[in-house]
């Protein structure tokens, strides 16, 4: 696709998380208000406090430059500037409480929320809402996302915001969800041990085009998106302007004194402008059972670890494609490992993301139905579907809960989890629309035995449907019948209106 110029983002009023927070210390705080004047007035003090997206650039610029700066050091040592951020975002019921106008105007996924969402979606039996652990057991308003280099400066950042939630009567809902890079050499790893955050969308103005921090082109493999694929009102994919939008209403306060006669509502909000939305979900992965998988179809198959694992994500658990290596992804050699030991060249900006699936169109190096295959079809796009830029994901998850401990008790067949083996990985995306995007990609490819063709199977990471777990390893038929490792425990669809929007909502009058 031809790169259309650089729009002009608004990036001082864009939320700071669509560039990508990027801290090994994240904090996401749900709220609710139990009035809307309690959440206007605790809306007015925290706009201010927001981080933007040239904050969180021109950071994460000098940050690299600093860490390039002093190679040979410990990490700890080499990136010594520091930042903490703060973002929100609000679920539908929380723009109602807000009083926020032109609400008819927003989509009915958003509007009726992720909970109803759940049949449509796959998440069922066990990964039904019925059984989402608290907070999301309850309805939720808002919430806050924390982020900072080190621990302590997230508790102080907290700290904050929990006075002014208090001083607000504004209520938090427990528990705190808390989520934290793993340690030492899976620092950047998810728990079933594989890289993760490698292959991005690159957004015309937001990671390319001109600005502070950004790359003049997108990195090799790396798809170049229009920016209105992910903020609304943004240029669209044809590179077309945005149809000018209707003038910004402030939303009238409601402190102090009666409310207000609320201004007439446009046909979509102009405070919606250079908003996004945000998709939450809180994914529990049973590691021992992954593992215990792996080891046990490895040795069925005559494949070494290293390439079963990879045969399900589409990747090796450092990172290296798959679809790069097709020695070892023929699965000729049993005792093939992870390809990037030999060739570190595997995991470079040049290499990494830099494959299509055009010439492995029967699958036979990295399976159809495999994880990043389902996700991100790149150009094995059937025919008659629009085109899968039309579907592209900006992920922001973090990993949450402790490490595998070596002597852990067996992973509880039934019942609850306890705090001790409960881990998993906070999903975080954002776009700008969530039927087209996650919903269309959960449910038209990760959920459907029939994309990219008949009867590939399910995606064996994240597809939470448990009728006929079916996996074409090769196209020669090999089939494994799969077990669910990832289980939905809550999750919630929210709106991240931009900066501004954010002290309208609030009531304050445009500066
Ligand atoms: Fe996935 N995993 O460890 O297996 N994911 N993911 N994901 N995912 C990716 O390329 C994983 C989840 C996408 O462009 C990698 O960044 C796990 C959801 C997309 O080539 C790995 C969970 C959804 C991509 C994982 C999980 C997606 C992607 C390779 C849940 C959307 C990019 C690293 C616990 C509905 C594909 C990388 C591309 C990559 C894993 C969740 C989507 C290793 C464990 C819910 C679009």
């Amino acid at each position: 696709m031809a790169i259309n110029p650089a729009p002009t983002l608004a990036l001082d009023d864009i939320q700071g998380n669509l560039a990508g927070f990027n801290k090994d210390f994240q904090r996401f705080v749900f709220l609710a208000f139990p009035s809307q004047q309690a959440g206007q007035s605790f809306l007015a003090g925290i706009a201010s406090d927001l981080a933007s997206c040239s904050e969180v650039l021109e950071f994460n610029d000098l940050f690299r430059k600093v860490y390039k700066r002093r190679p040979g050091r410990p990490d700890a040592d080499r990136g010594i500037v520091q930042a903490s951020w703060l973002n929100i975002a609000f679920s539908f019921a929380g723009l109602q409480a807000l009083g926020a106008p032109g609400l008819d105007a927003f989509p009915g996924e958003f509007s009726a929320g992720m909970r109803a969402a759940a049949p449509r979606i796959g998440d069922v039996d066990d990964s039904a809402p019925a059984k989402w652990v608290a907070p999301f057991n309850q309805t939720l308003h808002a919430v806050a996302l924390l982020a900072a280099d080190e621990l302590a400066d997230l508790q102080s950042l907290y700290q904050d915001l929990h006075a002014r939630v208090v001083a607000h009567g504004v209520t938090e809902l427990a528990p705190l969800v808390d989520g934290q890079t793993r340690p030492g050499d899976q620092r950047g790893r998810e728990h079933f041990g594989f890289r993760d955050g490698i292959s991005q969308p690159a957004i015309i103005g937001l990671d390319i085009g001109g600005a502070v921090g950004q790359s003049p082109a997108p990195k090799p493999g790396q798809d170049a998106i229009a920016p209105g694929e992910f903020v609304l009102g943004a240029q669209d994919p044809t590179g077309q302007p945005p149809a000018p939008p209707p003038p910004l209403q402030p939303v009238q306060p409601v402190y102090p004194g009666p409310a207000p006669t609320p201004p007439p509502t446009p046909a979509f909000p102009g405070w919606a402008m250079n908003g996004s939305y945000l998709v939450f979900r809180r994914l529990r992965q049973n590691v021992q059972a992954f593992n215990a998988f792996i080891t046990q179809t490895a040795q069925a198959q005559s494949l070494s670890e290293d390439v079963m694992a990879a045969k399900l994500v589409g990747r090796f658990k450092s990172g290296a494609p798959l679809e790069l290596t097709p020695d070892e992804a023929a699965g000729t050699n049993p005792d093939a490992g992870d390809p990037s030991t030999a060739d570190p060249s595997l995991l470079t900006d040049a290499k990494i993301n830099d494959f299509t699936y055009g010439q492995d169109a029967d699958g036979h190096l990295v399976p159809r139905a495999a994880h990043i295959r389902k996700t991100n079809p790149r150009d094995q796009q059937p025919p008659a579907q629009p085109g899968t830029s039309q579907h592209r994901l900006l992920r922001r998850g973090i990993p949450y809960g402790p490490e595998l401990a070596p002597n852990e008790p067996p992973y509880p067949g039934q019942g609850p989890v306890p705090d001790t083996q409960d881990r998993g990985l906070l999903f975080l995306c954002y776009q700008a629309s969530i039927a087209r995007q996650f919903e269309f990609v959960q449910t038209a490819w990760v959920n459907s035995e029939d994309f990219p063709q008949s009867g590939d199977g399910r995606d064996p990471i994240i597809s939470q449907d448990t009728v006929n777990p079916e996996f074409t390893l090769t196209p020669q038929n090999a089939h494994l019948t799969l077990a669910r490792w990832v289980i939905t425990t809550g999750g919630e669809y929210f709106f991240a209106p931009s900066i501004s929007a954010v002290g309208l909502l609030a009531g304050q009058p445009l500066q």
